[in-house]
C-alpha cells in the first residue's frame, strides 16, 4: 500500500498539466487502474483479509482521489495566475488616440471672422435654411420678374399637390438673416450672418451648398466711409498682415445702392498669393448702402436710419488664407484632406491671442 501510495502522490505531484494528470487518475483509479484492479481481487480473500484490505484500499483511493484535486485547482490557479501576467491592462490609458478629429476650415474661418467683427461690436444671428421667398427675395428688392431671381439658380421646395403658393427656397444668400434680425430687432444695429447658402451649380469653383458671411450696420449716420474702415480693419486682420490696400469699385446689387465691389491689393510670385502689395488685384466682396426698400421691408424707416451691407464667401477667404487649391475637396469629408487642412480644436481664433498657428 505504501509503495501504491509513493507512486501515485508523486505522479500527481510531478503533473504538469490538466491532460497529464487525467492520465494518472486513469491508472489508479479508471475501470482497468491499478486501485480498481486491486478492488476485483477482494473477492476471493477471506473475510478477515479482506475486511482489513478492503479498508486500506478504500483510504488509498480517497488519499489519491484527493491529491488528484488538489492538484487540479493548483494547476488551474496557476493558469488563470499566468493568463492575468500576460494580459495585463492598464485601464487608465486613453481608450482612443487624443487627436482623432480636427476642425474643418470653413468652421475655423468662421470662427476667425466671428471673432474679429465680435471685437467691432458685431453679434452673431442665425435663421432657417429653408426661406420663404418673401424673406430670400421681395424683403431684398428681388421682385419676381427680376432678372436676380434667375441667376441665383435656386433650389425650390416642393408644395403640396393643388398648393398654388410661391414654393419655400433653400435659401441662396445669409441676407434674409438680417432681414428678420432688423425686422426683430429693430434699428440700431450691428450683426454678421455666417451659414450655409445654396445654389444650383457645379464646376472647378462652385459648389450646389456653399458658405457666406455678411454683415450689416445701421445706425442714424452710418457712411461708405465707416464700410470702408470696417472692411479694411477685417483684412489686415484676417490675413494677419500689417497694411491692406483695398480698391472700390462700382457695382450693382438689388439690395444695396450706391453698391461696390471690392479688391484687395496682391502679388502672385511662383504661384503663392501674397497680401498687402504687388502689383494684381484681387476680388474678395461685395458691399454697398442698404436700400431703403429692403430697409423699409424689414420695418426699419429708411428716412431715419441707413447703413451699410456687405457679402463674402467663406469657402474662398478659406482658399485664399491657407492655400487650399480645389473647393470640391471641401465637401468630399476625405479623412487625409481633414487631418492635413484641419485644425486644433484647442487652439480658438481670438482677436487679442492670434487667430491661426
Ligand atoms: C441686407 C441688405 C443688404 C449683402 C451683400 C454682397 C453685396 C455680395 C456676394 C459675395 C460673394 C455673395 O458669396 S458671394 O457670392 N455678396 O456681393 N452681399 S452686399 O447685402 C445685404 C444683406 C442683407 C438686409
Amino acid at each position: 500500500m505504501d509503495t501504491l501510495r509513493g507512486k501515485y502522490i508523486e505522479a500527481v505531484t510531478a503533473a504538469a498539466d490538466e491532460a497529464a494528470l487525467e492520465s494518472v487518475r486513469l491508472a489508479a483509479l479508471g475501470k482497468k487502474g491499478e486501485i480498481s484492479a486491486l478492488m476485483a481481487t477482494l473477492g476471493k480473500m477471506e473475510p478477515e483479509a479482506r475486511k482489513a484490505a478492503g479498508a486500506q484500499l478504500n483510504v488509498l483511493k480517497d488519499e489519491i482521489d484527493a491529491a488528484l484535486r488538489a492538484r487540479k485547482t493548483a494547476l488551474a490557479d496557476a493558469a488563470l495566475d499566468e493568463r492575468l501576467r500576460a494580459e495585463w491592462l492598464d485601464v487608465t490609458l486613453p481608450g482612443r488616440p487624443r487627436r482623432e478629429g480636427t476642425i474643418h476650415p470653413v468652421s475655423q474661418v468662421t470662427d476667425e471672422v466671428t471673432a474679429i467683427f465680435a471685437d467691432m461690436g458685431f453679434a452673431v444671428a442665425e435663421g432657417p435654411q429653408i426661406e420663404s421667398d418673401w424673406f430670400n427675395f421681395d424683403a431684398l428688392n428681388i421682385p419676381p420678374e427680376h432678372p436676380a431671381r434667375q441667376e441665383h439658380d435656386t433650389f425650390f421646395m416642393a408644395r403640396a399637390e393643388g398648393d398654388d403658393r410661391p414654393p419655400h427656397v433653400l435659401r441662396t444668400h445669409t441676407s434674409p438673416v438680417q432681414i428678420r434680425a432688423m425686422a426683430d430687432r429693430g434699428a440700431p444695429i450691428r450683426v454678421i450672418a455666417p451659414g450655409r447658402v445654396y445654389r444650383m451649380d457645379m464646376d472647378q469653383t462652385h459648389t450646389p451648398m456653399f458658405h457666406q458671411v455678411e454683415g450689416l450696420a445701421i445706425d442714424r449716420d452710418i457712411s461708405m466711409a465707416n464700410l470702408k474702415w470696417v472692411l479694411e480693419e477685417f483684412c489686415r486682420t484676417y490675413f494677419e498682415v500689417a497694411e491692406v490696400e483695398l480698391r472700390f469699385r462700382a457695382s450693382h446689387f438689388p439690395f444695396t445702392e450706391p453698391s461696390a465691389e471690392v479688391d484687395i491689393r496682391c502679388s502672385w510670385e511662383g504661384g503663392q498669393l501674397k497680401i498687402g502689395q504687388g502689383d494684381s488685384w484681387m476680388e474678395i466682396l461685395g458691399s454697398g448702402m442698404v436700400h431703403p426698400k429692403v430697409l423699409s421691408a424689414a420695418g426699419v424707416d429708411p428716412d431715419q436710419w441707413q447703413g451699410f451691407a456687405f457679402g463674402m464667401g467663406i469657402d474662398r477667404i478659406a482658399m485664399l488664407k491657407y492655400g487650399i487649391p480645389d473647393l470640391r475637396a471641401f465637401f468630399e469629408s476625405d479623412l487625409r484632406w481633414l487631418r492635413h487642412y484641419g485644425f486644433s480644436a484647442l487652439d480658438l481664433p481670438t482677436v487679442f491671442g492670434g487667430l491661426s498657428r
